[in-house]
């Protein structure tokens, strides 16, 4: 079987990585079996970064687009095929729109902003012994920083990135519209990818103006709610 490995829970969320739970929202959907292994660093994944898996032959695999490949190779496209080549170009932009886009202010949300961090710190670091939780803190929020800094939207003021946020999550309530699912009656895995940055944003409550915007548009809130209970809640309504 194979092994997800990816940050722990948080918030009422499976995982707090918006990767880890798109690869799980993904297995779900398309009937793949896996186990969870929590990870917390992502030094030892094939790419540096988490989420990863290690597959039943032991090969590890680290991105979630690479691996969602490599299960579509292996076990089929389980989601996808009723889809037109036009739709499969709204869905492939509005899945770049939300992981390389979104995703950044929502970093900025949980690392940089002093209001997000007051209420995540407490949480990511509960495992951490008391007396190292400073140094990680300035270790985690140096790295983000700086990575914030590369990828460009770190150089912003807070309410410019918060504007670019904002503009996407806009972009996607449109999008989406009355629809249940963003290409239509059933979820694909662009729903699956789109849901697991929303939903990370959505459920934990840093208090900002991010936050309080995406919680604002209830045909995303609702759409999250969908896929929850579509991948993680049995018929009597609990939750796996
Ligand atoms: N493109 C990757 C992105 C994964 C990613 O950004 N993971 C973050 C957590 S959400 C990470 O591991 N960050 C730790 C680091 O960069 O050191 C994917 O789709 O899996």
């Amino acid at each position: 079987m194979i092994t997800l490995h990816e940050f722990g829970p948080a918030f009422g969320l499976r995982t707090a990585s918006p990767f880890g739970l798109k690869l799980e929202a993904y297995m779900h959907l398309a009937g793949i079996p896996y186990r969870v292994e929590f990870d917390g660093n992502p030094r030892k994944a094939p790419k540096g970064k988490l989420p990863y898996i290690t597959d039943d032959d032991g090969r590890k695999l680290g991105d979630s687009a690479l691996i969602i490949e490599h299960l579509i190779k292996k076990h089929g496209d389980k989601l996808d095929t009723h889809l037109t080549a036009a739709e499969r170009a709204t869905g492939h932009a509005l899945r770049r729109m939300t992981e390389e886009s979104l995703y950044f202010p929502m970093l900025y949300s949980r690392w940089i902003d002093e209001a997000g961090f007051a209420v995540v710190a407490p949480v990511f670091f509960a495992t951490i012994p008391a007396p190292l939780r400073p140094l990680i803190s300035l270790v985690v929020r140096r790295s983000t920083r700086s990575a914030l800094m590369g990828q460009g939207t770190g150089r912003h003021t807070r309410e410019e990135i918060y504007a670019m946020g904002s503009a996407d999550l806009k972009a996607l309530s449109d999008a989406l519209g009355d629809k249940p699912f963003f290409l239509g009656d059933e979820p694909t895995s662009y729903d699956a990818a789109i849901y697991g940055t929303v939903n990370n944003l959505l459920q934990i409550p840093t208090g900002t103006p991010l936050t309080t915007f995406a919680r604002s548009l209830p045909n995303l809130v609702a759409f999250c709610e969908r896929v929850t209970k579509r991948c993680f809640e049995d018929a009597s309504g609990a939750t796996s």
